[in-house]
């Protein structure tokens, strides 16, 4: 087990702990958390003046600094099948949790549409809703960038962004019409599934990474330093114009974590307090086997790390 994490984790020691979670399927040294600086930290924390621009390029000022376009950058992917999973045959790089089923190493599974952010949220988006709220965040929440990611939440902080979001979008009179009607018919804010995610991340054809089936670099960020700005990847050749699907911090799912064959409707079935939550995509701190499309964490609902954000999901329910 690991102790809490120190103020300033080094990437060398965090990508290692990030790799045991996969190798053995479970975050043991995650539970640690749920004693740790989390349920410390204070009701409501001061708000840094930093995390509230008065303005950032590409972003809305007058709508919680969501991204400036048509859906505020949602991105709707179409309904229909794509292929799930990976396992040695197709990967060599692929772990032992991702393989589907012992008959087959991959599956093929059909979504319906849904929406995804075209961005990780950012630290910018994250203080709006704290600082409209009072939510009491961990007191490193909110010292990245305005446009990083934010980072530092756990499981419920995430899910209080996107129950707040989605009232404050019902409510506003800043939110484009469309998304009003979405809204308005049965979507809601929230996070993706796991499922939902990997067909985000890789598209229709199984392939490794969003942009292809090697690792690159000059598409992500993994083994850095830390966090970059949400839009300092451009990917023409990722599946529906994604950024950061592949490192920057992992983003948590909605999905719990259990073995493939990936199915929703067990979901809420064997859920305990010791009960894991997916997230995908890898970090700056990660080697590139952990930024795979199908790659599979699991991490405590309780844990606020460095390295694990969240990405926002317009689903019908
Ligand atoms: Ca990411
Ligand atoms: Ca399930």
């Amino acid at each position: 087990m690991l102790p809490h994490d120190p103020p300033n984790p080094s990437p060398p020691t965090t990508g290692l702990a990030t790799l045991a979670i996969l190798v053995l399927g479970v975050a043991i040294w995650m539970y640690t958390e749920r004693s740790g600086l989390s349920e410390l930290a204070p009701a409501a924390n001061p708000v840094p003046s930093t995390a509230v621009p008065r303005d950032l390029p590409g972003f809305r000022p007058d709508a919680w600094f969501l991204p400036d376009d048509d859906l505020l950058g949602f991105t709707e992917i179409p309904a229909g099948p794509f292929v799930m999973g990976a396992d040695g045959t197709t990967d060599p790089m692929a772990f032992d949790n991702e393989r589907w089923s012992v008959s087959a190493a991959q599956g093929t599974i059909s979504l319906p549409a849904f929406y995804l952010g075209r961005y990780e949220v950012t630290t910018a988006q994250y203080a709006g809703f704290v600082s409209a709220t009072g939510f009491g965040v961990d007191p490193r929440t909110l010292q990245a960038p305005p446009d990083h990611p934010v980072s530092f939440v756990s499981w419920p902080d995430a899910l209080a962004y996107c129950r707040w979001l989605e009232n404050t979008l019902r409510d506003s009179p800043h939110t484009p019409l469309e998304l009003q009607r979405l809204l308005n018919d049965g979507w809601g804010v929230t996070l993706p599934t796991e499922a939902q995610w990997e067909k985000a991340a890789r598209g229709l054809d199984g392939r490794t990474y969003p942009w292809g089936d090697s690792p690159s670099r000059d598409q992500a960020n993994y083994q850095g330093q830390g966090t970059t700005a949400v839009g300092r990847y451009p990917c023409a050749e990722c599946p529906f114009g994604f950024f950061d699907m592949s490192g920057n911090v992992w983003e948590w799912t909605r999905s719990p974590y259990q073995p493939y064959p990936f199915d929703e409707s067990n979901d809420r079935e064997g859920l305990d307090e010791d009960a894991l939550w997916v997230i995908r995509g890898g970090s700056f701190t990660d080697q590139a086997r952990l930024t795979r499309g199908s790659t599979r964490g699991g991490a405590d609902p309780g844990a606020r790390r460095a390295f694990i954000g969240l990405r926002i999901a317009l689903s019908r329910f």
